[in-house]
């Protein structure tokens, strides 16, 4: 394929190998997560975005620090490209009190205020009308921010989907509507719960304008992402995009993966994109063997000393037990 720009450009080189490291860093992240949960130091819920790492890594490039992110429970990915560190978001894993939620929150639940990170939320659908609250927030205060929200194909099922996209698309707030469609919510395939399996269409139906984009490949999510985020930045309305992934692993820890064949997945794999990235850089020659030898060195020892972090931290005292709880403290 050839090379869309300048080729060899040091600072090409640079933003394409930043591409790169950031989606493998989620891959090993979540490798890890997956591997400690089986040894019982991760608990509870854990959904792995293995194989989707293109949308979160490509549509963070057009996003500045004052924009919001609004993101699902399969949303590790989201926190690393946001720039959270890795340590205390396995340490919220562990439910460690130096986790990113004070280990309160653990996997589905990520959340920090001062990289305006809005979650990690449980409930599908529940970061849209979020997502509408903080564009309107920005609106009233005259801010010239994108909120950007990131939700499954299962939300459009929810009427939050339709409310939200109405409300954001009639007052033109500045939205960025990012529906991950991995075709399947949990183990319901789209065309099993949608009359109208064509999400872009929906969105349209709203007053939205509405792309599909191939979430299997970084530059082009990164592209489309970054064409619209300044027209939703500038107040000309809610934009909504349509990312075309998949996801490798099962739904959760605890899923038989009965609704779909393994020739299925593995036709996926084949557009891995993190593996179909790395060949195009090294056909670009923008990517040699010591230079994938070296970023997998990088990244295994953020990973081991994010564990350290997790490992290392402290558990919340007992005596906290009831902090944050909605009762006043000393009634019985
Ligand atoms: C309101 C609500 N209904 C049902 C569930 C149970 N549930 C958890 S994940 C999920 C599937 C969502 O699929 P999708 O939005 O496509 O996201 P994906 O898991 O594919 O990333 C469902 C139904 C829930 N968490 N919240
Ligand atoms: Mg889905």
């Amino acid at each position: 394929m050839p090379f869309p720009c300048l080729p060899n450009l040091p600072v090409e080189r640079d933003r394409m190998l930043h591409l790169l490291r950031e989606m493998l860093r989620i891959r090993r992240f979540e490798e890890k997560a997956a591997e400690l949960y089986t040894v019982g130091k991760i608990r509870g819920f854990l959904h792995l975005y293995i194989g989707e790492e293109a949308v979160a890594v490509g549509a963070m490039q057009a996003l500045t620090a004052d924009d919001a992110i609004v993101a699902t429970y399969r949303e590790h990915g989201h926190a690393l490209a946001r720039g959270i560190p890795a340590g205390p978001l396995m340490a919220e894993m562990y439910g460690k009190a130096n986790g990113v939620s004070r280990g309160r929150g653990g996997s589905m639940h990520f959340f920090d205020v001062s990289r305006r990170f809005y979650g990690g939320h449980a409930i599908v659908g529940a970061g849209l009308p979020i997502a509408v609250g903080l564009a309107l927030a920005d609106r009233l205060q005259g801010r010239a921010r994108v909120t950007a929200c990131f939700f499954g194909d299962g939300a459009v099922a929810e009427g939050e989907f339709h409310e939200s996209l109405n409300l954001a698309a009639l007052w033109k707030l500045p939205v960025l509507f990012l529906c991950e469609n991995n075709l399947y919510a949990m183990g319901t395939a789209i065309a099993r719960h949608q009359a109208q399996p064509d999400l872009a269409r929906k969105a349209e139906s709203a007053g939205l304008c509405a792309e599909v984009v191939d979430g299997m490949d970084v530059l082009a999510v990164e592209a489309a992402t970054r064409r619209v985020a300044d027209t939703v930045r500038l107040g000309l309305g809610p934009h909504f995009l349509e990312l075309q992934t998949y996801r490798f692993r099962a739904h959760s820890m605890y899923d038989p993966e009965l609704y779909r064949t393994k020739e299925e997945v593995e036709q996926w794999k084949i557009r891995d994109p993190i593996a179909t990235f790395a060949t195009r850089l090294r056909e670009w020659r923008l990517l040699s063997d010591p230079d994938w030898a070296a970023l997998e060195a990088t990244v295994a020892g953020e990973i081991e000393d994010a564990v350290r972090v997790a490992e290392e931290g402290p558990w919340e005292p007992v005596a906290d037990l009831t902090r944050d709880v909605y009762t006043p403290s000393g009634t019985p």
